[in-house]
């Protein structure tokens, strides 16, 4: 008979959306384009020509949605503030007030329901007029960003007090100059994806005491997108390849944050190749580990997979047959690896002393939707959540700081290159008429986090 267990009282349960993945309304309120209204209007880059013009309209729709987050029973809400709303070119002196009142009235009314606002400042929709002058490639930007944290927490932080200072800064700087499939899409561009992790993380220092001075009694962290890689065989060459992933994806930005330090490797391994060269590297200035690594009172960790890694350079007749057992996917085609959240964890608690983690997204993309009698039945999504549930539970039994957890998503959106075409939601969206039907595995969650997840039998 298993042993019946909780999660700790006072467990944070929410759900989590970001502005530009769910708002609409790109010029409502004087707001000025963001990267991504402009990014996802250029032909070719977004799946079926999609945009976020609608999105889910949440923008009009919000009251119904809080509405959703109320039934759900969640005690906690993680948004982003889409920064051309409240500063729509990135250069203004003085905040756009329309903007601030709109989310205003979002955390008021969430508080009125008992919903606790964490809010995200950066979650990629920067104003479009600072990417013009270089974005996150220029130190300027850190200003910036610096004013935007001061004016939205001087004016929310009296009712905020969870703040991430960014989303996914890899994401920002690996799939917007590496990939190419966020803005501004360039590839291959390492000392720019460089330079944009070094700006990210050094805004985050910088951000960090003017939302303190804010926002009393805040708790500020940021988020990162972690997983745990592994090699895809025990040969040398997969490897190296594996140290390398780690680097550039956990250790770039954990290092600095945690240990006041770069992992060298990874600079290294990049000069080696010739991708860059020492004099690239000068974007990091006398005093700037001392900032990044500002004391915060939290980790946000988005775990989605697995990565198991392969020395693609190498020709597979050279390399050694690969020796991993790979898990089934889901409709993205990422591998459903429950362990990695626990193997994540503990690293995070042995390895960099993280004393305090919420899991501010984790979640699946199917694209289950309503049958004859309008239900949806997304099976494979409960066994998603309730397998990386049961596998954060150990670890917290073992000693992970862990103290919440965020569903991604509240509802089907807008993701990103993928469009429409993935559907990470607890609530199906009907695109054309806006409609919102609850999936089985809303109710699910709603039973799940109600009992604190309780083990049932
Ligand atoms: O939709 C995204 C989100 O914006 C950032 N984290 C990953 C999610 C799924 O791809």
């Amino acid at each position: 008979m298993p042993e019946n267990k909780m999660f700790p009282r006072d467990f944070k349960w929410g759900t989590a959306t970001s502005s530009y993945q769910i708002e609409g309304a790109p010029t409502a309120g004087g707001k000025g384009p963001s990267v991504w209204d402009t990014f996802s209007h250029i032909e070719g880059k977004i799946n079926n020509g999609d945009t976020g013009d609608t999105a889910c309209d949440h923008y009009h729709l919000w009251r119904d949605d809080i509405g959703l987050l109320k039934k759900l029973g969640v005690n906690a809400y993680r948004f982003s503030i889409s920064w051309p709303r409240i500063f729509p070119t990135g250069k203004e002196n003085e905040p756009n007030q329309i903007g601030l009142d709109f989310y205003s009235r979002l955390v008021d009314t969430l508080l009125e329901n008992q919903i606790t606002p964490f809010i995200t400042l950066n979650h990629w929709d920067i104003p479009q007029g600072l990417e013009d002058i270089g974005g996150w490639t220029e130190r300027d930007i850190v200003h910036d960003f610096v004013k935007y944290s001061y004016h939205v927490s001087k004016h929310l932080g009296d009712r905020v007090r969870n703040w991430i200072t960014h989303n996914e800064p890899w994401c920002i700087s690996y799939l917007g100059y590496i990939e190419g499939h966020k803005p501004p899409g360039l590839i291959n561009k390492w000392s720019k994806s460089l330079a944009t992790a070094h700006h990210l993380l050094l805004s985050h220092g910088m951000a960090i005491p003017e939302i303190r001075n804010n926002s009393k009694q805040s708790e500020i962290g940021i988020t990162l997108n972690l997983n745990t890689a592994i090699p895809a065989s025990g040969s040398t060459y997969d490897e190296d390849a594996c140290r390398f992933f780690d680097g550039q994806f956990n250790r770039l930005y954990l290092n600095p944050l945690y240990n006041n330090e770069y992992p060298d490797d990874v600079f290294e391994y990049l000069k080696t190749k010739s991708l860059i060269s020492e004099s690239d590297l000068n974007f990091i200035k006398q005093g700037d580990l001392n900032i990044i690594s500002t004391k915060t009172d939290f980790l946000g960790v988005n775990y989605y997979s697995r990565a198991v890694i392969r020395n693609e350079e190498i020709d597979e007749k050279n390399n050694l047959p690969r020796n991993v057992d790979m898990g089934p996917k889901t409709d993205f085609g990422w591998e459903i690896y429950p362990p990695g959240i626990y193997d994540l964890l503990m690293r995070l608690k042995n390895e960099y002393k993280v004393q305090n983690i919420y899991i501010t997204e984790n979640g699946c993309s199917y694209g289950d939707g309503p049958n004859s009698e309008g239900k949806i039945n997304d099976k494979r999504r409960i066994e998603y959540y309730l397998s990386h549930l049961t596998e954060l539970k150990r670890a917290i039994e073992d000693g992970a700081p862990c103290n919440g957890y965020f569903a991604w998503s509240l509802m089907d959106n807008f993701e990103w290159a993928q469009g429409f075409s993935q559907r990470f939601g607890l609530i199906w969206v009907d695109f054309e008429t806006l409609e919102r039907i609850p999936k089985d595995s809303y109710y699910w969650y709603k039973k799940y986090i109600s009992a604190n997840g309780l083990d049932e039998d």
